[in-house]
C-alpha cells in the first residue's frame, strides 16, 4: 500500500477537517495514495496533545521548525492563521517536503509570490485550500460551462454572506485583526469566491470595490475555539482592523460581467455561499446551504418545459459521487475535504501538480490586491495594475 506521512500544523477548525479528510479517505477512495496521519502540531501542548487523541494522529508537536526537519514526514499540512502561512511554507519547501496550504495562501501577493516561487524552486508539490471546487455540484456546473452546453457566458454574480459578527459583543477575534488575517470578508469568504470565478468563467480583468467596517471596536477574547469565543464581563475592546463587507464589480477576460459580495453581516445567513452564472444558452445557480443540487436552465428544452430544473449530483453520472452512497444519499462540507484531499493524493502519485496549487493562490491574491487598491484609490484598476 502506497503512504504518504503527514505533519500538520493547526488544530482548530481546519484543523478538524482536515483531520477527517485524511481519516475517512482510505475507507471510501481504497485505491488512493493512503495519507498517514503522523504529527499533528500547535502552540499550546495540552490542546494539541487533545486534538491529536481526538484526531486520531500516532503524535503531537508544538514547535513546526522540529516538526519539518524530520525526515519521516513527506507533507506539510497548513491551516493555522494566515500571518505564518509564508514562513512555514518557505522552510518546509527547503526541506523538500510537499506543502497544502489553506486560503488566503497569504497576507499579502507579494509574500504570496515568494511561496510560489519557494516550492517551484524546491520542486515539490503544492496545493490551496479552495475546498468549494470540489463539491459534485460545483464541478458539474464547470462541466456544462466547458462543454459549451451554456454558450457565450454573460454574467457570474456571486455572494458569500455569513453573520456571525452581527452582535457588537463578538469579540476581537484573530480573523478581525488585518496583522494576522490580511483582511476580513474579503480574503476569508470573498477568496473562494474569487477563486469559483477563476475555476468556473476564467481570468479577471479589472475591478472595482467597495467596502465597510461596521462595527469599529470589539472586545477583546478570552477563548477562541473555531468561530466560537468568550468574552468576560466589561472585556477592554480593540480595534476591528479589517473590512466586515466587500463589494465589487469585475469584468472578465472573456467579456464576462461579474459581481461579488462577501460579507459577515448578513443577519439570518450562516454560510451562504452561491452563484449564478447566465450564458446565451442557459444558467446554473449554486447554493451551499443546498449543496448536492444544481439548478440548471437550459433554453434547448422544449417549450412547455422551460424553466429551472433542479439536479441532484448524488448519482455515479457526477465527480466523486461513486465512491459515496447510493443516488439521492447525499454528501456534505466535510466531503469536500476529502475531494481535496483525492486530488492532492492523485497529484503526488501522478507527478504533477495539483489544482488548485499555489498559482491559482496568487492569481486569489492578485484580484484582492486589485479589489483593495480600488477602494482605497475609488476608480476601477486593472489586474496588470497590481
Ligand atoms: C469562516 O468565515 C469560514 O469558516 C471560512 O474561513 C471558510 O473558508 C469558509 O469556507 C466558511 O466560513
Amino acid at each position: 500500500m502506497e503512504t504518504i506521512n503527514i505533519g500538520m500544523i493547526g488544530y482548530k477548525f481546519m484543523g478538524k477537517a482536515h483531520s477527517h479528510a485524511y481519516r475517512d479517505l482510505p475507507l471510501f477512495f481504497p485505491t488512493c495514495i493512503h495519507p498517514q496521519m503522523k504529527v499533528i502540531c500547535g502552540r499550546d501542548t495540552n490542546s494539541v496533545a487533545e486534538a491529536a487523541k481526538q484526531f486520531g494522529w500516532d503524535e503531537y508537536m508544538t514547535d513546526w521548525k522540529r516538526l519539518i526537519q524530520r525526515d519521516d514526514i513527506d507533507l506539510i499540512d497548513i491551516n493555522a492563521p494566515s500571518d505564518v502561512h509564508k514562513e512555514i511554507t518557505i522552510a518546509a519547501a527547503q526541506t523538500g517536503k510537499h506543502v497544502f496550504c489553506e486560503k488566503p495562501l497569504a497576507l499579502t501577493l507579494k509574500d504570496s509570490k515568494e511561496m510560489l516561487d519557494a516550492v517551484e524552486a524546491a520542486g515539490v508539490k503544492h496545493m490551496v485550500g479552495f475546498n468549494y471546487r470540489f463539491a459534485p455540484a460545483v464541478m458539474l456546473a464547470k462541466k456544462l460551462i466547458d462543454e459549451g452546453q451554456l454558450g457565450e457566458i454573460y454574467h457570474f454574480r456571486a455572494w458569500f454572506l455569513q453573520d456571525w459578527l452581527v452582535d457588537p459583543n463578538f469579540p476581537l477575534a484573530w480573523r478581525l485583526q488585518k496583522d494576522i488575517a490580511g483582511s476580513g470578508s474579503h480574503g476569508d469568504l470573498g477568496a473562494h469566491l474569487i477563486d469559483l470565478a477563476h475555476y468556473l468563467i476564467g481570468d479577471i480583468h479589472e475591478v472595482m470595490g467597495m467596502n465597510k467596517t461596521f462595527i469599529k471596536e470589539r472586545p477583546l477574547p478570552t477563548n477562541m475555539t473555531g468561530l466560537t469565543a468568550s468574552v468576560s464581563e466589561n472585556a477592554e475592546k480593540g480595534e476591528v482592523t479589517v473590512d466586515d463587507a466587500t463589494l465589487f464589480l469585475a469584468r472578465f477576460a472573456n467579456g464576462a460581467l461579474g459581481s461579488f459580495e462577501a460579507t459577515r453581516f448578513a443577519t439570518g445567513h450562516r454560510c451562504t455561499n452561491s452563484f449564478e452564472i447566465n450564458g446565451s444558452k442557459g444558467s446554473v445557480i449554486f447554493d451551499f446551504e443546498r449543496m448536492n443540487e444544481l439548478q440548471v436552465y437550459l433554453s434547448s428544452d422544449r417549450d412547455d418545459v422551460q424553466g429551472f430544473r433542479r439536479v441532484l449530483a448524488t448519482d455515479p453520472a457526477h465527480a466523486f459521487s461513486e465512491a459515496w452512497w447510493p443516488p439521492g444519499h447525499t454528501i456534505g462540507y466535510e466531503h469536500t475535504f476529502i475531494h481535496e484531499m483525492v486530488e492532492l493524493m492523485n497529484a503526488i502519485r501522478e507527478d504533477r501538480q495539483p489544482v488548485p496549487n499555489f498559482h491559482d493562490g496568487v492569481k486569489c491574491q492578485e484580484v484582492l490586491e486589485a479589489v483593495d487598491l480600488s477602494i482605497e484609490k475609488r476608480q476601477w484598476i486593472q489586474l496588470s495594475e497590481v
